[in-house]
């Protein structure tokens, strides 16, 4: 009798620490990123857990410099630099490298009260496409549970979309990568996709194996706690 009671005082212990972790705000999330195109890598993600005070891009309005870094040479250090200085992001953090097609990352972000997990990475054989979503609604994500999404490739609007070699970084190009010049109609839209040398493009260095139909990434959002 003295082993069972002992046991009962264990177990019940056991659930009141079990219940102060519930109370604790922290809630902690594991985004995945998969690279679904044939030919384009994507670029090391940023992943930004905000609030919706934060915008990181906004369709039909101008890209940020940040972003416009990001779309044309796949560099997300301002993006996260200037997440984290805003008083809306609870967490930024960029992923470990470049994600190869078929592949996929996972990067953890967590904090308390967001609303919105925010991701992005650009597909580096183009001149400034990029994927990812500003706000995934997370707030009524429960402890233990998952969601999905399928993104599109959206274009910058940040520089002329060429296809020369000169002007796309990823391997098809070796070219350059982010150019403060705005060269195209400077906002963000959908991406009408890439022409490429095979459908008459002549000075394109892309090829039919760069061509993409959406989805062109798959984001698992996993709440860990
Ligand atoms: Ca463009
Ligand atoms: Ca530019």
């Amino acid at each position: 009798m003295k082993a069972l009671a002992l046991m009962g005082s264990i177990l019940a212990a056991g659930l009141i620490m079990a219940g102060c972790a519930d109370k604790d705000d922290n809630r902690e999330y594991k985004v995945t990123v998969t690279n679904l195109t044939n030919a384009q890598p994507l670029s090391p993600v940023a992943v930004i857990l905000h609030g919706k005070g934060y915008t990181m891009y906004e369709i039909g309005a101008p890209a940020s410099v940040a972003l416009e870094r990001l779309a044309e040479g796949g560099d997300n250090t301002l993006l996260i630099a200037e997440a984290e200085a805003d008083t809306h992001v609870k967490e930024a953090k960029g992923g470990a490298g470049a994600i190869v097609p078929g592949g996929a990352e996972s990067v953890r972000v967590s904090g308390d009260g967001a609303e919105c997990i925010g991701v992005a990475t650009m597909l580096v054989n183009t001149n400034d496409a990029f994927a990812g979503s500003n706000c995934i609604d997370i707030s009524k994500l429960h402890e233990g549970e998952a969601m999905h999404l399928n993104v599109g490739a959206y274009d910058a609007g940040t520089e002329g979309n060429s296809e020369s070699a000169a002007t796309i970084p990823g391997p098809a190009g070796g070219g350059e990568g982010f150019n403060a010049a705005r060269d195209d109609r400077d906002f963000v839209a959908a991406h009408g996709g890439v022409v490429t040398s095979d459908d008459g493009l002549a000075a394109s260095a892309l090829t039919y194996d760069h061509r993409w139909d959406n989805p062109v990434m798959r984001i698992d959002i996993v709440r860990i706690d």
